[in-house]
């Protein structure tokens, strides 16, 4: 009988369990009622009292095996079926897309971008903690003019010639420093001001700036190039209006509206009932600045200009919020999300 219990654990050793047919195949074989383990108890009585004890023995053993393998079995099919069900099935609704998407502001730089490289203009970049000189000296900022009162921002205690930058003008004056003109550049970027956060302020913001500089360079080429920038970001139908303004920086100076989109000019709420809203600032340079970063302003003149990307995505998706843009809250920034093929 040893022999035969033997040899049935070699069979249940090698026998191959694949799937749930392979279980119940298993189960029958063996250790069901009719199976070949039982059927060995069955044999015991036929034995003497001492074969019992000891063939008794190994065939419990043999049982306990068999058990095993069967209930490992049954948990690992059952496992792989969960698991293949899963790949699938295809009648699951689809995975929600996890892809993220570009922020509001970075759309709005990017489309700024576009349109004023395609009149020629390249993207310059610089520093965003700078010196008194290149963020208000060369600007024609004397000390203790009250313009610098209105760009009051952040200094750094050990030295209060370092400052965090109140506007990208500090580019243009690295740029006029560095080249000859014709200069022709945007610079995009972050800026700060010592501002209470909330719905209308906040202490950093962004900004495009503009500068044109070279032979015979007018307010006429000004007047278009702002134009054609309005028409393109905001339509086609959309009108533009020069407002005389003051900037240390420029001479003559202009605040640009634009015609509301919102009323078409009639009038709203948006545009406080004017029928037009401010969408940047603007001016020929100031011949100090000209002189201050190298340029002789008797042989070259030029223009200059500067926006918030805040304000611009303000316009573009009636967002009436400052502070939307650098909550991080997933809610308000999905709904950027564009198509990318
Ligand atoms: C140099 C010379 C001239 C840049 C200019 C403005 C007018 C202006 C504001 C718009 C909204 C800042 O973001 S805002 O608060 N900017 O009104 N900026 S002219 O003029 C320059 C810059 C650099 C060397």
């Amino acid at each position: 009988m040893e022999e035969i219990i033997k040899k049935i654990k070699t069979e249940v050793e090698t026998f191959v369990i694949e799937n749930a047919n392979h279980v119940e195949e298993f189960r029958l074989k063996f250790i069901s009622k009719k199976g070949l383990v039982t059927e060995l108890f069955e044999q015991l009585k036929h034995l003497t009292k001492e074969e019992k004890q000891k063939v008794g023995k190994i065939l419990n053993e043999l049982k306990q095996f068999a058990e095993a393998k069967f209930t490992e079995a049954q948990t690992n099919v059952a496992a792989s079926h969960k698991k293949n069900s899963q790949a699938i099935d295809f009648t699951l609704p689809p995975v929600p897309d996890k892809t993220g998407n570009l922020h509001p502001l970075t759309l709005t730089r990017n489309r700024i971008i576009e349109i004023f490289e395609r009149l020629g203009f390249s993207v310059a970049d610089g520093p965003e903690i700078e010196d008194d000189w290149h963020n208000f000296s060369a600007l024609n900022f004397p000390p203790n003019h009250p313009a610098r009162e209105m760009q009051d921002t952040f200094f750094i205690e050990k030295n209060p010639e370092i400052l965090l930058r109140t506007h990208t003008s500090n580019v243009q004056v690295r740029l006029m420093n560095q080249q000859k003109p014709p200069i022709r550049a945007i610079m995009p970027g972050r800026v700060y001001r010592n501002e209470a956060i909330s719905a209308r302020a906040h202490c950093f913001f962004h900004q495009v700036e503009g500068l044109y500089v070279d032979k015979n360079v007018g307010f006429a080429d000004l007047k278009q190039t702002l134009y054609h920038f309005a028409k393109e970001m905001y339509g086609h139908d959309t009108k533009i209006r020069f407002r005389p303004s003051y900037f240390p920086f420029t001479e003559p100076s202009a605040e640009i509206d634009i015609s509301c989109l919102i009323c078409k000019g009639k009038g709203c709420n948006v545009c406080k009932h004017t029928g037009w809203v401010e969408i940047a600032g603007s001016g020929m340079v100031h011949p100090n600045v000209l002189r201050n970063c190298g340029i002789d302003p008797e042989e070259y003149t030029g223009f200059a200009f500067g926006m918030g990307i805040e304000r611009v995505t303000m316009l573009r998706y009636q967002v009436n919020d400052l502070r939307l843009y650098s909550e991080n809250d997933i809610r308000f920034l999905k709904q950027f999300k564009t198509v990318v093929s």
